[in-house]
């Protein structure tokens, strides 16, 4: 396994819209390896395939609680079947905005279809977490990232801070 770089804004991949995969071998099983990785040491607890560069329809996740045992997941060409009418706000944060947090509204329940770690069709309902991260991740798919869901006005300080960080971090470095 190895670690991979994970992208910040504003790299113009992460508005990419991803392309599905194929099939589920073992190219893509050492991407989806990587991703965890990369995922468990930034910490995070969901990361999108093109946050690493590679523009595909894949999603890694682990929403194990501190203490719990790993609870790793793969979601391979996912799609929402249904989305509930109810809505849910919930703060949000990403790997690729890094040390900026918000609240979004998403539906509160959804639907999944996905191919797991071995290729298999697996259906299931999301709620609460779950559902919250998948949608999250399920946008980078699409191009979207959280702050696309905030106003102009917080997405562009959002956008600003992440540059300024990014400019003082290089300027330290050299
Ligand atoms: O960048 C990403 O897509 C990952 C993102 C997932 C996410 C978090 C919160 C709501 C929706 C989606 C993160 O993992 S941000 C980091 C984070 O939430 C976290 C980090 C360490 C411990 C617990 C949470
Ligand atoms: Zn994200």
């Amino acid at each position: 396994m190895a670690l991979r770089e994970i992208i910040t804004v504003p790299n113009p991949l992460l508005k990419k819209v991803s392309k599905p995969v194929e099939q589920v071998d073992d190219e893509l099983r050492v991407l989806m390896d990587d991703m965890l990785e990369t995922m468990y040491a930034a910490p995070g607890i969901g990361l999108a395939a093109v946050q690493v560069g590679v523009p595909r329809r894949v999603i890694v996740m682990d929403l194990a609680r501190e203490g719990e045992p790993p609870q790793p997941r793969y979601f391979v060409n996912p799609e929402i079947t249904w989305r509930s009418d109810q809505l849910a706000v919930r703060e949000e944060g990403c790997l690729s905005v890094p040390d900026i947090y918000d609240e979004v509204e998403r539906p509160a329940q959804v639907g999944l279809r996905y191919m797991d770690y071995h290729g298999e069709t697996v259906e299931e309902d999301a709620e609460g977490l779950l559902a919250v991260c998948i949608q999250h991740e399920m946008d980078h798919l699409e191009g979207v990232l959280f702050i696309d869901h905030l106003s102009r006005l917080n997405r562009d300080r959002a956008v600003a801070k992440v540059k300024k960080a990014a400019k003082d971090g290089a300027e330290k470095a050299a």
